[in-house]
Formats: structure tokens, sequence, C-alpha cells
């Protein structure tokens, strides 16, 4: 990075370190790409009122519409982005990855349990007996059970509420972040899609983690279908990305490389080891890079680089994706790593050295009060 800009990050750690951390006192002083491409819908307000189930109390979810406006309410004061609505794309592009039966239980599962009287319409729905493994290897496969059970057949945890909006929310999520990599496409080196829900959670057949339709999988695969033979998703959200590893698991055209914190403490618990490798012709195509709790900018930075080296060895020919979470940041309510504001303008310009069109896409991050500084400060990264 430029010696001005590292003047400016400096500058910008002590002020943010003099007062409280809030969106309108720090994202001034960051430098920002001009005119950067910033993609979002206003559908994802509808996917609202949530409840999860945390150490066995119902409380509001972490993932709320704020984390989204925060976002654009910072890069609004930060420069002079455009900002453009998603392109509808339709369904095909979701059902390359996603089963089916996954799709077409989330359109139509709300509107069943209105029927049905499952819910009166105010309580989300998050099943109450899933399908698991499945069901001691009895060969269920949900398909006879009606809905919303068969939520259960789907869904990896109590976390991921389902309310009226949500089906809508998570369509528009996979055409902000296919818009933003269409964007890339036509020529701009970096765009930046607001998806929400967010998606690297979600497996092929699978929803949960807050993620409904995995968008950086819909956009990797989009790319392969487009002819590029190498893709490579770099994933730097606090946790493992289980389902894009899921999805590409025997793929070697498409390279995912995660950073999360150790699946030893963390969500999603049963995956994200070191030795989750890949298999068949994607075996050696999969790389996790667990992380200790309390993990600063030094340490991250380093594994990062190793991350970097690998995608840079892979040398894709088309655009990078990134799963891009904020809930690294050392005070998000559900985490335990510690990177400052500051801290993501150095992930940024290691991402950008890697001097690839990049698709930026929004997973995790549920500091409302930081994420929006968070954002402008990553984007920092990549010079104005
Ligand atoms: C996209 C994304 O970031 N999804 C994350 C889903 C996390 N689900 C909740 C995990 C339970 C967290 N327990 C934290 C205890 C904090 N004291
Ligand atoms: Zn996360």
């Amino acid at each position: 990075m430029a010696l001005a800009a590292r003047v400016i990050w400096a500058a910008v750690q002590r002020s943010v370190a003099a007062r409280p951390t809030s969106d309108e006192a720090s994202v001034h002083c960051f430098l920002v790409p001009a005119q950067l491409a910033v993609v979002s819908s206003s559908a994802h307000l509808a996917h609202d009122g949530l409840v999860e189930v945390m150490a066995g109390r119902p409380i509001p979810c972490y993932e709320k519409p704020e984390r989204i406006s925060a976002i654009e309410r910072a890069l609004a004061d930060a420069g002079d982005h455009r900002f453009l609505s998603a392109r509808e794309h339709g369904l095909r592009p979701i059902t390359d990855v996603h089963e089916p039966a996954l799709v077409d239980l989330l359109e139509h599962v709300w509107t069943d349990a209105v029927a049905s009287g499952a819910t009166d319409g105010a309580a989300p729905l998050i099943p109450d007996t899933f399908l698991v493994g499945p069901m001691a290897a009895g060969g269920y496969d949900g398909t006879g059970t009606a809905r919303p059970a068969r939520l259960g057949a789907h869904c990896l945890d109590t976390a991921t509420p389902m309310v009226a909006g949500t089906y809508a929310a998570a369509r528009a999520a996979v055409d902000v972040a296919l818009t933003t990599a269409d964007l890339v496409l036509g020529g701009e080196s970096l765009a930046y899609g607001l998806c929400r829900p967010p998606g690297h959670h979600a497996a092929r057949a699978m929803y949960g983690g807050y993620c409904f339709f995995n968008n950086a999988a819909i956009v990797a695969e989009h790319l392969a279908a487009g002819g590029a033979n190498r893709v490579a998703i770099l994933d730097v959200d606090y946790h493992h990305g289980n389902g894009t590893q899921q999805i590409f698991w025997e793929r070697s055209d498409v390279l995912y490389v995660s950073l999360h914190a150790d699946p030893a403490r963390a969500f999603p618990y049963f995956s994200g080891h070191a030795d989750e490798t890949g298999a068949g012709p994607g075996q050696g195509f999969n790389r996790n890079f667990p992380l200790p709790a309390g993990t600063r900018i030094d340490a991250y930075a380093a594994t990062l680089d190793q991350a970097c080296t690998t995608i840079a060895d892979f040398d894709p020919d088309a655009p990078l994706v990134v799963s891009l979470g904020f809930d690294t940041f050392e005070r998000d309510p559900i985490a335990d790593l510690g990177l400052t504001t500051g801290d993501y303008a150095r992930l940024g310009a290691m991402i950008a050295a890697l001097d690839r069109p990049t698709v930026l896409l929004q997973e995790g991050g549920y500091a409302i009060d930081a994420i929006g500084a968070n954002a402008v400060s990553f984007l920092s990264g990549f010079g104005p």
C-alpha cells in the first residue's frame, strides 16, 4: 500500500481508539475506491422479525436488516459510489447448485404453514424435528413428509428462522451476487454485493447458519459455466463455509480457501478442520485454515498470506470471489477473534495485491455499530 494510505490508516486507528467506534465517527477518514459499484436489493428488509434459539433461549436474531442498512449508510458517507439494484437472474443459476427439493421447500413452506395453522403468521418457522443421519440410517429422505415438518430434513440448526419475506429475500440475495459478478465480468475491477441473507453455510440440499442459498457458490458455478477453468473462492468470514466446501468438494475447477475460527469451539462445529482437503478430482482444491480464539491481526495476516499464495499458485482464470464476513471483528457479539476496524484495510490490501478482478459478497458480521466502518476500512485497502 502507498505511504500516504498508511499515514491515513495510522491516523484513523488513533481516532478509532480514542473514542467509541461508530460509523459516523470514523468512515470519513478512509479513502475508498472512487465510483465503486455497490449492489443491493430492498427485498432483504422483509426477512425480519427473526428469532433464533441459542443456549436454550429464544433471542432476537443477530442476522438482521440493520446490518446492511449500516453498511449502505457508511458507504454513502465515505464516497461517491454507484448504488445499483440487483437484476433478476431467474431460478436456473440456483438449481445449478441447489437441489430442487430445497428450492421447492423454501418457496412454498410459509404459505403452507399459514394455511395449515402451523404458524399464526407472527412467529417464524424453526423446525423441531431433524432428519439426522438420516434418522440413524433408516434410509428416509423426507420426500413423503409434508411442509413445514419437512424443514427438518433440510435444516442445519435452530438459528435460521423463516418468515413471509424470507424466500424472496434469499432469491434477491442471489440476484445481488450475480449482478455483482456480471459487473466484474463486464470490466469492473471490483464490485461489492450486499447480500442478505448470507450464503456460505447453505449446502446443496441444506440451509442453516442464517443462510438459505449459497450466493458465493452460485457465482462460482456461474463463472465456471461461463467457461472458466479455474475459479477461486476466498472466505474470510469468522465461520467455516461448510456449504461452499460441500458444493465444490469433488471439483478441481473451483478452489475453496477459508480462514475461520477452529470448529473445535465455533459454529458449524463439524466442518472446517485443516485435514479436509477435498476428494476425488477435488483432492487438494479445498483448503481450511482454522484459527485460535483471540487471533489478532499479525497472526491473521500471516495466515491470509498463505491463503493468498494458495490462490496465486492456483492462478484463477475468472474473477476472484470473496465471501466477506466482518464477524472476525474484536467486538462481534457471537465471535472471538480480535481484528480492529483499521485491520480490515490491511486485509483489503492483501487481497487487492492478488491483482485479480474481484467480486465481494457480504456474509456475516454482527457488530452493527462497527460493520459500516469495517466495510469502508476493508475497501480502502483496494486504494482510492
Ligand atoms: C453467515 C454467518 O456468519 N452465520 C453464522 C451463524 C452462527 N450461528 C450461531 C452460532 C452460535 C453462536 N454461539 C455464540 C456464543 C456467544 N457467546
Ligand atoms: Zn460468520
